[in-house]
């Protein structure tokens, strides 16, 4: 069984019961003029993360393994959009790349270099959590998945929310420091800390070479 050198203690996953996940890497977090760079960020802090979930998401292609990926957004009537959301503002409006976090909407979707390929499932989450309101729990039961390993943006809102609730649901998460990002450095140290402390309370931490290295 493949192990990885995790945070807090080693991390073993069976290859026919573990999915890579990858959360939420639509050009309008990412991108330089998308949303996420509107509000004040510095997409840089995620953008990072690119090129090592590239070269993880093809060493587990190469492995047979199974991607979900996820995508933030709404419905073009935002019938779907939680009321709070919907009255921060934003969602919805017209920004750089079309209508704010709209599905079929440019900027809602994943960019280029990490694009699903045929028989990927990607799974579109209104909330925060890839959970609420949709099919991912009924797609993890179909892969027998009771282990995830999770990537994506941002590390302390929907990493952090969806991999809390994983954790809820008995999937042992195994979060990968380097493809993962938060526009705030200091939330991403803490975020990653708070994931592993007293004993990993809702999971391990790791990067990804690891990761890569144990497939081989
Ligand atoms: C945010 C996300 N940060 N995918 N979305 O609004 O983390």
């Amino acid at each position: 069984m493949p192990t990885v050198d995790a945070t807090p203690g080693p991390f073993s996953f069976d290859t026919d019961s573990t999915v890579l996940l990858v959360i939420d890497m639509q050009r309008d977090f990412l991108l330089p003029g998308g949303f996420g760079e509107s509000l004040g960020n510095d997409v840089s802090q995620l953008s990072r993360t690119i090129e090592p979930l590239s070269t993880l998401m093809a060493a587990w292609r190469a492995a047979g393994l199974p991607i979900v990926h996820t995508r933030e957004g709404h419905l073009p009537d935002l019938s779907d959009c939680p009321p709070a959301k919907l009255a921060r503002g934003g969602i919805g409006e017209q920004g750089a790349f079309g209508r704010i976090l709209v599905r079929g909407e440019y900027g809602h979707d994943i960019v280029d270099e990490l694009a699903p390929v045929d028989g990927e499932i990607v799974v579109d989450k209104p909330g925060k959590g890839a959970f609420y309101a949709t099919e991912l729990s009924g797609i993890l039961d179909k892969f027998g998945a009771r282990r995830l390993i999770v990537t994506g943006v941002t590390t302390e809102v929907c990493v952090h929310t969806t991999v809390r609730e994983a954790n809820d649901r008995g999937y042992d998460c195994l979060v990968l420091a380097d493809c993962v990002g938060s526009y705030f450095p200091e939330f991403q140290r803490v975020g990653l800390e708070m994931i592993a402390a007293q004993g990993g309370i809702f999971g391990w931490v790791a990067d990804s070479p690891t990761v890569i290295a144990a497939l081989q």
